[in-house]
């Protein structure tokens, strides 16, 4: 469960929160595909409950009402056009998927697809689900039914996570109803899953669940990447899921926000991974920020987002060109308060991307268009599995290393120019620096890096250059 099957050497993910299926179906085409990424994390696809107090916010995704593929993002039709043209775009399709729960408590309405649902007498025809589908008094201890101390591992899995209703997935039916929903997504040609608040649900549940699903089309198990936050401490281990995939490594993120922040050394770094409390690299799914911990969710805060673009840009740049994990970009959306859903159109429907030359408007940030993004996810392609060389550290906050003789990389977050002649790992010859600029018509658009015979260059960052770092492949020699 721990391979993306990526196509053709890709490694990278990209989130597109709250995109609809239409405009990642384009995005695959013009942009995903060419670029390199090798997929995209999309919310999720099952009908959820309709919150219009606040106003339609990003998270009523994550109360779903059946597994009806219709919501906002679009209808069982779109998403089916989407997959099959981002698989022909050689990207593929990660499902965001909610089966801990399903919406919170109290309340009957109808789902974005037209489902009915009871949540007072836990009614929901469109699965259907029923209350004894539902973990209850038999089970959960807490009182209130809602989940208040995690350090108790029966109460985090049986009771209900901010009062969503929890499902029984100890139930054969409910298992099954589960892994029908995945088989769906499957036959419609999804490659994996991010399992949303698996934290929250028994590993041997999970087991049983994903024993259920089909081989993706790219051949094997979907790939899984299961969210558990642990950053130690608490009753609930991210390794105890590691028999049905990744685990979200939560401290990656939390780390790098302060190196980059210059609140620990950027030398220290030398010895990034296990080290450092992380899981394996091929157990982690890896990132910056997400879509909680960016607006101060899921206990978040204090990671970097597109709101402090240097340092973002930064730390993004460090996790593309370490080997560590597998690394998923996240692409924003800009927002005032932590409820406000994506852009929307007067009746409440979601604003469509719209694309000026390389960058996005109509209040989407698209950082994964970012050119240090992007050209970082290129560098990252070529790198391959070429491991970390020529490891170097000029002071606390100035490092350089290489991924074997495909790329090389400089850091300078002193107060004070770096201007050193280093070891690059790379053959002889005239490189773009792709972070300045990129290689267009046989010339560097930003600086030039010229390696010589044993592989040396001379490297110059200014500490007030816009992005201090440079970064030179062997995809971008002139
Ligand atoms: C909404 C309303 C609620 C209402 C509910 C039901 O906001 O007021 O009660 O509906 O009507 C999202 C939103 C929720 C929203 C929900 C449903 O974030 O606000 O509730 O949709 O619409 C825990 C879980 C983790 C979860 C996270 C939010 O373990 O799985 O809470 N994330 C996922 C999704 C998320 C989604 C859901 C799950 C639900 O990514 O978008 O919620 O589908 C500790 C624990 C963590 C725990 C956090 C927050 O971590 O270790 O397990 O996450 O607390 O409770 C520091 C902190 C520590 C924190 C840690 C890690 O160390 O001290 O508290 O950092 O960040």
């Amino acid at each position: 469960y721990s391979d993306p099957h990526c196509a053709g050497g890709r490694s990278a993910i990209v989130h597109l929160f709250e995109w609809t299926w239409s405009d990642i179906a384009k995005e695959c085409e013009r942009f995903l595909g060419p670029y390199g990424y090798c997929g995209v994390q999309i919310s999720p696809p099952s009908e959820n409950k309709v919150i219009t107090n606040p106003r339609r916010p990003w998270w009523e995704r994550y109360q779903p009402v059946s597994y009806k593929l219709q919501t906002r993002s679009g209808s069982e039709q779109d998403l089916r056009d989407m997959v099959s043209r981002c698989n022909n775009a050689g990207v593929r399709i990660y499902a965001d998927v909610v089966i801990n729960h399903m919406t919170g408590v109290g309340g009957t309405g109808q789902g974005t697809g037209g489902s009915s649902y009871d949540a007072n007498s836990l009614q929901f025809p469109g699965v259907p689900f029923g209350p004894t589908d539902f973990n209850d008094g038999s089970n959960c201890h807490s009182g209130d039914m809602t989940i208040h101390n995690y350090n108790n591992a029966e109460e985090v899995r049986n009771c209900r996570l901010v009062g969503l209703l929890d499902l029984k997935a100890g139930k054969d039916y409910v298992r099954g109803k589960i892994a029908e929903y995945l088989n769906h997504l499957v036959d419609i040609g999804v490659t994996g899953f991010r399992v949303d608040a698996a934290k929250h649900m028994w590993p041997g549940d999970l087991s049983a669940i994903f024993g259920r699903v089909k081989d993706v089309h790219a051949g094997g198990k979907p790939f899984v990447y299961q969210e558990v936050i642990d950053m130690g401490g608490e009753a609930i281990k991210a390794d105890q899921y590691l028999g049905t995939g990744r685990i979200t490594n939560f401290i990656f993120g939390i780390k790098l926000a302060q190196v980059f922040r210059k609140q620990n050394a950027l030398k220290y770094l030398s010895n990034w991974g296990s080290a450092w409390g992380m899981w394996k690299s091929g157990d982690s799914l890896v990132f910056i920020d997400n879509h909680d911990n960016q607006r101060g969710h899921g206990g978040g805060g204090g990671v970097l987002t597109h709101s402090e673009p240097r340092a973002y840009k930064l730390a993004t740049a460090f996790m593309l060109a370490h080997p560590y994990g597998f690394p998923r970009v996240m692409s924003s959306y800009n927002f005032g308060s932590s409820d406000q859903g994506p852009p929307q159109n007067g009746d409440m429907s979601t604003k469509s991307v719209t694309i000026n030359g390389m960058s996005c408007g109509n209040g989407w940030t698209c950082e994964h268009r970012w050119r240090q993004m992007y050209n970082m996810v290129a560098f990252r392609n070529i790198a391959g599995y070429s491991g970390l060389s020529n490891w170097w550290a000029g002071s606390d906050y100035q490092i350089a290393f290489s991924r074997g003789n495909k790329a090389f990389i400089a850091f300078n977050l002193e107060g004070y120019d770096l201007s050193k002649t280093l070891n690059t790992g790379l053959p002889s010859g005239s490189y773009c620096d792709v972070i300045s600029g990129n290689l267009e018509n046989g010339s560097c658009t930003g600086k030039t890096i010229n390696v010589d015979g044993s592989g040396h260059a001379s490297i110059h960052i200014g500490s007030s250059d816009q992005d201090p770092m440079v970064a030179i492949h062997v995809g971008a020699k002139k």
